[in-house]
């Protein structure tokens, strides 16, 4: 009987050990992935993306008012506004007033619609932006550094 036991706790040792390394290795190779993988979050954080890097601002028209008061853009660069009118009962759309560098705006229409404006102003400054059918309510300042 002992002669036969033993093979068996041997082998049950053995698996025993075996999975032992096997756990052992498998934790080792965790290592360098978490690791990996705090690098990346690390990467990530340290390239933030957002839309405003890339020069595109949504504003949105709903209730007679627009989504923001107060937009900000940088002399020379180009700005995109992304107007979103979700107004499907009155009409709107999206006028920059840049005096002598020029009127920036979308087509007045119904929404729901999503209309893209770009353009570019050079001098710093502050200035009005509004919607045509409603520029009493629906206005506010573009100010460009
Ligand atoms: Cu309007």
């Amino acid at each position: 009987m002992n002669i036969q036991l033993r093979p068996e706790v041997g082998r049950a040792a053995r698996a025993c050990l075996k999975r032992r390394i096997a756990g052992a290795l498998s934790l080792l190779a965790l290592v360098p992935l978490v690791a990996c993988s705090n690098g990346d979050s690390n990467g990530d954080s340290a390239t933030p993306v957002s839309l405003s890097e890339f020069g595109v601002t949504t504003i949105l028209a709903k209730s007679n008012s627009f989504s923001t008061a107060r937009l900000t853009g940088v002399a020379g660069q180009e700005i995109t506004i992304k107007f979103y009118n979700q107004d499907s009962v009155n009409l709107h759309n999206f006028h920059v007033l840049a005096g002598g560098e020029g009127d920036f705006k979308t087509e007045i229409e119904l929404g729901p619609d999503t209309q893209s404006l770009t353009f570019t102003i050079k001098a710093a400054g502050t200035y009005r932006f509004q919607c045509d059918t409603h520029p009493d309510q629906m206005n506010g300042t573009l100010v460009i550094q």
